[in-house]
């Protein structure tokens, strides 16, 4: 009877933790996702659209997976945004993976390679 008695309160206490760690799990989820732009087809032209539907917070990362001999990644303004230019002397990212992350407010990045940003190789990230 005892130990009927403790293995219920083990049990209980196990549920708990369960929830605990869950709970927990989802924070680190919610604080700090990872996102691959563009999912498997990568950063690439028509990019633009991919952002839809997505919520993104400030602390998230950007993975931007593309072949650097094609494509770049460039940090923008709202205004080199809208235009598709790169502010002078801006730098390029240049890796083929380059991981960005999010800070609060409209995040905007373009490729610089001529006229991809046209081609829609652009994205406006809004992070809470
Ligand atoms: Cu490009």
């Amino acid at each position: 009877m005892m130990a009927k008695g403790r293995g219920s309160a083990s049990a209980v206490q196990s549920a708990a933790l369960l929830v605990i760690l869950c709970v927990v799990g989802q924070c680190i989820v919610t604080e700090a996702a990872t996102y691959v732009v563009g999912g498997s087809g990568g950063w690439t032209f028509n990019s633009v659209g991919w952002t839809s539907g997505k919520r993104f917070r400030a602390g998230d990362v950007l993975v931007f997976n593309y072949s650097p001999s094609v494509h770049n990644v460039v940090a923008v303004s709202a205004a080199g945004y809208k235009s598709c230019t790169a502010p002078r002397g801006a730098r390029a990212l240049t890796s083929g993976r380059d991981r960005i992350t999010l800070r609060r407010g409209t995040n905007y990045f373009i490729c610089s390679f001529a006229g991809h940003c046209q081609a829609g190789m652009k994205i406006a990230v809004t992070a809470a």
